[in-house]
């Protein structure tokens, strides 16, 4: 009986399994076998590269190998696993009852691969949720001993760094473009412990107390019935808030200055915001408050570009930070200090260094440079660096430390709560771009996600069973390698418990006024467009009133021109306007800065002269800068590879467009509805057009001076460059974009 059965199952394996081959070797009626995958059409996949073919270890897009600590590496070995270490011979085919039979149950990797990517997402941040970050090097230059002791401002030391740049109020997947506030925050992962600085690119906030938070947040987010508008501040209820809190008024103008819309993120100041107190070896303190300044000046796009850039590239500024890392173009700031005597009142000029809507204008307290951040490493993994970095107001390292200024009180209980809900528990600190370089012994143990295997029995102090550690440090700071954190100890103003604020917060417009008068007309100008637009996006006509109405306390010419442009009646001011002197050092205007990483469009066809082009690019690319070469078709024109096509390219991309041929259109034109067709390809004269509209500076070379008369330029105005040598055209676009733009060609309406 059992050779009859045997033989039964053998002849049922043929049935179900015609025409599978056998493992060479075993009898073909005991060999449980696996069929060769098959496409519909019923041929054989190509066979894929085998680890002993010399498939290569993998590697990440900017080409760092994904090893450094093997434990932290989830790709150890050549082949591919299951999430047990199982080897896996095929993830494209679920396992079935026949080839066209309903999926088994017993499928684990099946089950497995879709529940994990199930769960691949975890909460945005509920604020600043899109952003982008690199690594870098913080090199103290020691001068900051008079006033901090921190050991991450030592003369020469270097700090790696982490950094975050941000908008506020967009989704995950929202354009970089958007008028809004950037987020600039900065993990310093010193040998002391990590220090986040937790900045922005302006240099005041909206509310003066963080239990204002939610509600500020909740007003900025899009509207809870419909979810729109997406990372925007023009609408209702954004608007709504900042007219009926005006202390927001000072931060809002901020946003529709240039401010509000980034060239780039390396090319934005950083601000810690708040006042911090710093202690020197002396123990004596000070109040302080940091600025990251870029090398490279700050810039903006114009509303138009920014807009543009929304639909034509939402990664603009992501892109832009890549790309310069990746092309050498390492961004680089200085940080600064304002530093204040640390008197019981906390007062500075008659400026409340507790109110986070107030700065102190450089001009009054000098910014002085202490240290030097240079940023020279894309991420490997966005999720495992830039999702899951954890940033908080609360770490800080001996020689810094907090005021009693509200909304940095409520911060640093606010950034721990928050980690919590997106990180899914308590040891997000051990993820791998949140641990500290310093050792750590802490006391905490077990919790959800626990990576680490603690040893010892005794996780208390004092205990007797793991001989007495950890240790407390000592709270003398003499030594850097064995001093504690320790608070500086100052006396609390005394008085009852009340939920009240200091007379001095009750000041929103001095600020405001003193913001507007520092900037150039053209500056005024964006702003008067800004306020403008955001407010025709508004529906309800007594936002639009009460924030005439608050823009009136600014300045009557301001009130005027937005009001015109709402076709609103001018209110009159109810108070008289705050006494306000401007500060230089708020305008954008008026300096030079170093020319690197920027985008040059190099228009190519036919008609250019391949030693042209070849010495323009070239140039550009020698000092730093990024040649991009617009041609009508992919693949090599002009003796060189095209990197854009008149189809791909637009010129919101470039910072300054150079033109070597006018080519005419091409084929893939479509004929004008006038039936002219034009000498210049529309596309091209398109591009000249809006770079001429952006006060970007234009350079033409040999036929290239003939697009400018098709796209109305005139040869005679600032920026423009009609006819040049190939070899004279990058020094001369560099003196142009030492400005950023020709800032002259801006119309200019506002008085
Ligand atoms: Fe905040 C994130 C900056 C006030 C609560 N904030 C966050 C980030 C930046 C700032 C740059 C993104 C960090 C990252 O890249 O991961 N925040 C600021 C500045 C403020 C400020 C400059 C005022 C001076 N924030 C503020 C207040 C509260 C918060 C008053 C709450 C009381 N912020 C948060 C948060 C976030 C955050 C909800 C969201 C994600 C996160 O913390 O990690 O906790």
């Amino acid at each position: 009986p059992v050779a009859k059965a045997a033989q039964k199952l053998e002849e049922a394996a043929e049935r179900l399994l015609p025409d599978t081959p056998h493992v060479p070797g075993v009898p073909s009626s005991t060999t449980p076998t696996v069929e060769e995958p098959t496409d519909p059409a019923g041929t054989t996949h190509p066979p894929a590269p085998k680890p002993d073919q010399g498939t290569p270890a993998p590697v990440s897009p900017t080409g760092v190998p994904v090893t450094g600590d093997p434990l932290d590496s989830a790709q150890q070995g050549r082949w591919l696993t299951t999430a047990t270490g199982v080897r896996v011979h095929d993830t494209d085919h679920s396992l079935k009852a026949g080839r066209r039979g309903p999926t088994l149950l017993q499928d684990h990797h099946l089950r497995e691969k879709l529940m994990h990517f199930d769960h691949e997402r975890i909460p945005e941040r509920v604020v600043h949720a899109r952003g982008a970050a690199a690594h870098g090097r913080f090199t103290g230059y020691g001068t900051a001993a008079s006033i901090c002791h921190a050991s991450v401002f030592d003369e020469g030391k270097e700090t790696p760094v982490f950094v975050r740049f941000s908008t506020v109020l967009g989704s995950r997947g929202s354009a970089d473009t958007v008028r809004d506030t950037r987020g600039f925050a900065t993990k310093f992962y010193t040998d002391e412990g990590i220090w986040d600085l937790v900045g922005n690119n302006i240099p005041v906030f909206f509310i003066q107390d963080g239990i204002k938070f939610p509600d500020v947040i909740h007003a900025g987010k899009p509207h809870p019935d419909r979810e729109i508008p997406q990372a925007q501040s023009a609408h209702d209820t954004f608007w709504d808030f900042v007219s009926l809190h005006t202390e927001a008024q000072h931060h809002a103008i901020w946003n529709m200055s240039d401010r509000g819309i980034p060239r780039s993120y390396r090319m934005m100041e950083g601000f810690g915001v708040h006042t911090f107190r710093c202690t020197n070896a002396d123990g004596q303190t000070n109040l302080v408050k940091f600025h990251w300044k870029p090398k490279l000046g700050v810039h903006s796009l114009t509303w138009e570009e920014a807009q543009m850039l929304g639909g034509f590239d939402p990664d603009f500024h992501r892109r832009d930070l890549y790309d310069a890392i990746e092309s050498g173009a390492h961004p680089e700031w200085e940080l600064g200090v304002q530093v204040f005597p640390d008197t019981p009142d906390q007062m500075f000029e008659g400026i409340d260094l507790l109110d986070s809507t107030k700065l102190v204008p450089e001009e009054l307290a000098a910014v002085q440079p202490i240290g030097r951040l240079v940023l020279e490493a894309n991420p490997t993994n966005f999720f495992a660096e830039v999702e899951q970095v954890a940033f908080h107001t609360g770490h800080m390292v001996p020689g810094i430390d907090a005021t009693d200024d509200p909304l940095l009180q409520a911060r640093n209980f606010s950034y721990l709560d928050t980690q919590l809900s997106r990180l899914g528990g308590p040891n997000f600190n051990q993820l791998p771009i949140n641990r500290p370089h310093a050792p750590v012994n802490d006391m905490l143990r077990d919790g959800m996600h626990q990576t680490a295997v603690h040893g010892g029995a005794a996780p208390y102090r004092p205990n007797s069973l793991d001989g007495g550690c950890p240790f407390h440090a000592t709270t003398d700071q003499s030594d850097p390698a064995t001093r504690a954190f320790v608070e500086a100890a100052v006396t609390v103003a005394e008085g009852r418990k009340v939920r009240d604020q200091p007379a001095s917060y009750d000041d929103h417009f001095s600020q405001t006024r003193m913001f507007w008068l520092s900037l150039s007309p053209v500056e005024r100008e964006h702003v008067v467009r800004a306020y403008t637009f955001e407010l025709g996006k508004c529906y309800e006509q007594a936002v639009k009133e009460r924030q005439l109405l608050a823009l009136a306390q600014v300045d009557a010419d301001l009130c005027a021109q937005v009001a015109a442009g709402l076709g609103l009646e001018v209110p009159t001011a109810t108070e008289p306007l705050p006494e306000a002197a401007p500060s230089p050092a708020l305008s954008q205007l008026g300096a030079t800065w170093p020319v690197e990483g920027r985008m040059i469009g190099i228009v190519v066809g036919a008609g250019s002269d391949p030693a042209d082009v070849e010495v323009l690019r070239d140039a550009v690319l020698a000092d730093g800068n990024v040649p991009l070469l617009i041609g009508p078709h992919g693949g090599e024109v002009a003796g060189a590879t095209v990197q854009r096509t008149f189809a791909t390219a637009r010129s919101v991309e470039f910072d300054a467009l150079v033109l070597t041929d006018a080519p005419v259109p091409g084929p893939d034109v479509p004929p004008s509805p006038t039936g002219r067709t034009p000498d210049v390809d529309p596309r091209v004269t398109l591009l000249v057009e809006e770079v001429f509209r952006h006060a970007k500076a234009i350079a033409a070379v040999g036929r290239g001076a003939e697009v400018l008369p098709a796209a109305d330029v005139p040869a005679e105005v600032p920026g423009v460059l009609p006819d040049l040598e190939a070899a004279a055209v990058w020094p001369a676009l560099t003196e142009l974009l030492a400005t950023h733009r020709a800032w002259e060609r801006f119309p200019v309406a506002v008085g």
